[in-house]
């Protein structure tokens, strides 16, 4: 097959020769290289529809929508078949799956061979970043599948944009998808940093396909990162704007599931009229020091790959509102007027519907409707509060970097590192309950420093290294906090109503940033005092309560210290020393 002519092929040789090398092997019967344009849009989604990949929803109540299922065995990130192929094992580390490229490459051949006989390659060009950023990457995904090429359009800025950014040269990522018989057998997603590439087989979902999001944004960005001395992280960027007017930046890292999207999207309280908060980005921040000796951040995506169950415009007005219109909806309930429902949806159940898998449910039913894992792909331009710095190409300064888990116990509502090399720390001891976002167990306690866990490109020690060392580069460092908005008391309710009334938690953050609120020493770090901490207007909330959220049981964090070790006695021969000393004045401390 001549793919070299058709329209919508760039003329940049690096990657006509590539893609036709992907095409003798995957032997489609047909290339179709995506543009981007509004038609294109138009044109796939009723291919879609014609398919049965995509079901269009309801046109008045919720315009350009459309709704998937996937496989039921295929509905999340799959850790056990992520690999980092790197020519020696140390180089993914301890912590990822790790195979030689030479070894993985001839099996991910032999699984791609002839794999697209009697279907369509899609040839889909994106930036992940503003157009003409210098930290903005370009990607070119070739898949089998129309579900991700929607996606991707949403994801990212997906076209001829890419090409014109790209011109010429061969530095773009290389991102081979193919859906393959969709069987857990078969699925592997596999990194090859060195090569700027990432093959992906066996899935049709989410994190595991949608290749500029966590493969190339995280996985080989942490990689590029280290090297080119910026950091890809799993974190949400949002600005915070005073009634005065003022500014400022703020990027959390929380593991998946837990928090992020709500966080970015928050809506303060009334009790804090003229403070608003901007969505930068929900997932990803892209960050490196600026000439101002700041740390500056982008946002790579385009769009928002959100959790589905939980949002509801108590939780989450901005995302209820975003996604009304031009949004995939995938693996929640089909309600019959042709709209959607989850658990935690403003909607009471209703009276029947179609579960996430097709079958029949009511409210009687012992299952869930929607899959936890349940997700919203809508376009970042529909958000209300999206910051106009999104589009800006030098990005946005970080005044604080948050680290949080999901933690029933132990954790405080929040504490402030005492330096940088202490927040790496605590960045590097996160610990979290595991979340549907992944297949395997849920609730878990596990470390994931960073939120990274399953996102790191390289080996773990190195990249904590990567951080203390980047501290060399800012002049300025953003102060580093610590939430947990998911403390329980003993009946098992959360301490903490959470969501909108985070702002509360994120004024003494922003205070602390600029110089403006107290706090108390503790051995953990700098914590608000009551006093501190504005309280006002929340119900059945007082000085008792905020002491059990603030609590620091020694027991409870000799326990926690020890299970650091888990982590840290695989990473022992690459930990750089100040993990072990901070740690010694962390016991000493307590
Ligand atoms: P990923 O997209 O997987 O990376 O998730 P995320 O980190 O963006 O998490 P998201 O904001 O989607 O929230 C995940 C779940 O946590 C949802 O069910 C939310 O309703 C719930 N959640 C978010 N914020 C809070 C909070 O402040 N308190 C409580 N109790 N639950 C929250
Ligand atoms: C996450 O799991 O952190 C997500 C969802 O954001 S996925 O894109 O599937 O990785
Ligand atoms: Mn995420």
């Amino acid at each position: 097959m001549n793919i070299a002519s058709p329209a919508g092929a760039p003329r940049n040789s690096h990657v006509i020769a590539w893609v036709e090398e992907q095409v003798r092997l995957c032997q489609p019967d047909r290339v179709v290289w995506c543009t981007g344009s509004e038609a294109e849009k138009i044109a796939l989604q009723d291919a879609a529809v014609e398919q049965g990949i995509l079901l269009r929803l309801n046109p008045e109540k919720l315009p350009g929508c459309f709704y998937h299922r996937s496989n039921p065995n295929d509905v999340a990130r799959v850790e056990q078949s992520t690999f980092i192929c790197t020519p020696h094992a140390e180089d993914a580390g301890p912590t990822n799956n790790w195979s030689a490229p030479r070894e993985m490459y001839a099996r991910l051949r032999g699984l791609v061979d002839g794999a697209m006989r009697g279907r369509t390659l899609y040839v889909v060009p994106y930036l992940m970043g503003p157009a003409g950023s210098p930290m903005t990457k370009v990607g070119v995904e070739l898949t089998d599948s129309l579900y991700v090429v929607l996606n991707m359009r949403i994801m990212t800025r997906m076209g001829e944009v890419a090409w014109e950014h790209l011109g010429e040269s061969d530095d773009f990522s290389r991102g081979l998808h193919c859906l393959l018989d969709v069987h857990p057998d078969r699925r592997y997603i596999c990194h090859f940093p060195q090569d700027n590439t990432v093959i992906s087989v066996g899935s049709g979902y989410g994190g595991n396909v949608l290749l500029g999001k966590k493969c190339l944004a995280l996985r080989l960005g942490s990689y590029l990162g280290r090297d080119e001395g910026w950091m890809a992280e799993h974190m949400l960027l949002l600005g915070v704007e005073a009634p005065s007017g003022q500014k400022s930046f703020i990027a959390a890292a929380f593991p998946s599931q837990c928090g992020k999207t709500n966080f970015a999207m928050m809506v303060p309280p009334v009790r804090f009229k003229g403070w608003k908060i901007w969505t930068v980005g929900d997932d990803i921040a892209w960050m490196r020091p600026g000439a101002d000796g700041r740390l500056w951040a982008i946002n790579p995506e385009a769009g928002y790959f959100g959790v589905a169950p939980g949002t509801n415009g108590r939780t989450n007005p901005n995302a209820t509102s975003l996604i009304q219109r031009d949004t995939i909806f995938t693996n929640v309930a089909l309600k019959p007027d042709g709209t959607v429902w989850w658990e935690g949806h403003d909607e009471p159940a209703p009276a029947e519907c179609l579960d996430w898998q097709g079958r029949p449910w009511t409210p009687a039913s012992t299952e869930k409707a929607a899959h936890p894992n349940s997700r919203f792909t809508a376009p970042m331009s529909n958000n209300p509060m999206l910051a106009p710095e999104v589009l800006d190409p030098r990005g946005v300064p970080v005044d604080a970097i948050i680290f949080g888990g999901r933690r029933a116990t132990t954790v405080p509502l929040v504490f402030e590192a005492f330096n940088w090399s202490h927040g790496v720390f605590l960045g590097a001891t996160m610990g979290s309950e595991t979340t549907a976002a992944a297949t395997g167990t849920v609730g878990q306690v596990r470390r994931d420093p960073m939120a990274m866990l399953p996102f790191c490109g390289y080996n773990m020690g190195r990249y904590f290294r990567h951080w203390l060392d980047m501290r060399k580069q800012i002049q300025f460092p953003p102060r580093i906090f610590h939430v947990n908005w998911f403390r329980r008391d003993a009946d098992g309710r959360f301490l903490w109503p959470g969501f909108g009334d985070n702002m509360r938690v994120l004024r003494w953050i922003l205070d602390r940033c600029h110089g403006r609120a107290g706090a108390h020493e503790t051995p953990l770090g700098w914590v608000p005092r009551w006093e501190d901490f504005d309280a006002e207007g929340l119900v059945d909330f007082d000085r008792a309560r905020f002491d059990a959220l603030q609590a620091m049981n020694p027991d409870e964090w000799r326990r926690d210290i020890l299970s650091h070790d888990e982590l840290f006695m695989r990473l022992y021969q690459y930990l750089p020393k100040e993990m072990i000393f901070q740690r010694e004045l962390l016991v000493a401390r307590l």
